[in-house]
């Protein structure tokens, strides 16, 4: 098999929920390998991380995301997809996260109240973290009040808060509001496939960033 084929397998697998071998659904697949192995496998094969994230793992989550938008596959499909980009992500996470002892800061990152959505969030927790920088990863549905006992705990560290829903933006919102209002001084980046520069500015947020690397860029920045 070569690079081509292989990141199509693992984008196959993914877009149609094949966790592993030994996972029985989609059952047209049953006994093949799955996203889990055949990530496994392009990695020693020697194909890069960044390919297999963004040729493979992200392109499906998209096909994954369209196929939603027509009502050609439904809540469960999305969530097998999910749990299948998880299976390769394990494998490429020491690669991403394997970062310098000396750490430049800390970042602390939810995904915000309301929005249960975290392998972007966890994208970015990683890539980060594999960029030099303690992150403290308070999870999915996080309230205010947890990101506010979080920066009390961890004093100087930049929040980072994500939202995959239009609707989820008005939380990001008030969640803004109230550490700008309880933590003065401390400093939020937002990202997200919803939110924008624009929307940045309307909830006077510090930064917005489309994507892990530019976080990363905008963090060292806040530090420099
Ligand atoms: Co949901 N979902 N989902 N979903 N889901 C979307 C987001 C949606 C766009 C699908 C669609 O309709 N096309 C749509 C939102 C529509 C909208 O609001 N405009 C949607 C919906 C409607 C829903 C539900 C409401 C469905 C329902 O129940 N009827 C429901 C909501 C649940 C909730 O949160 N309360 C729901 C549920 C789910 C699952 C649980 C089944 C599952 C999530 C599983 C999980 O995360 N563990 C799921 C999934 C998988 C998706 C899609 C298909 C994929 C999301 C994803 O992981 N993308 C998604 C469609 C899509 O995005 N194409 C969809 C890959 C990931 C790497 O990208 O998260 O965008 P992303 O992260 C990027 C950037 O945005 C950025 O960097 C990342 C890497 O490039 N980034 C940051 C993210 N956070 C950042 C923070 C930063 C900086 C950059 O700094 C702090």
């Amino acid at each position: 098999m070569n690079q081509e084929e292989i990141i199509n397998k693992i984008a196959t697998c993914v877009e149609f929920g094949k966790v592993n071998k030994a996972a029985p659904y989609p059952p047209a697949m049953k006994g093949e390998d799955g996203a889990d192995e055949y990530t496994k496998h392009a990695l020693e094969m020697g194909v890069k991380p960044i390919d297999i994230l963004n040729d493979a793992l992200i392109s499906a989550m998209d096909r994954v995301g369209e196929k939603f938008s027509q009502k050609k596959i439904f809540v469960p499909q999305m969530l097998i997809s999910a749990k299948a980009m998880g299976a390769a992500m394990e494998h490429l996470k020491p690669f991403f996260s394997s970062g310098e002892v000396k750490r430049k800061g800390k970042f602390i990152i939810g995904t915000v109240a309301g929005d249960l959505h975290d392998i972007g969030k966890n994208l970015v927790a990683m890539i980060v973290e594999g960029a030099g920088w303690e992150v403290i990863d308070l999870g999915v549905d996080v309230k205010s009040a947890k990101f506010i006992q979080a920066i009390n705990d961890n004093p100087g560290a930049i929040v980072g808060l994500s939202a995959l829903l239009t609707t989820t933006m008005e939380s990001m919102k008030n969640i803004v509001a109230d550490i700008k209002r309880d933590c003065p001084g401390v400093k939020l980046v937002i990202g997200g496939a919803p939110v924008s520069e624009d929307f940045k500015n309307e909830i006077g947020a510090d930064a917005y960033s489309p994507d892990p690397q530019k976080a990363v860029v905008l963090l060292n920045s806040m530090v420099a």
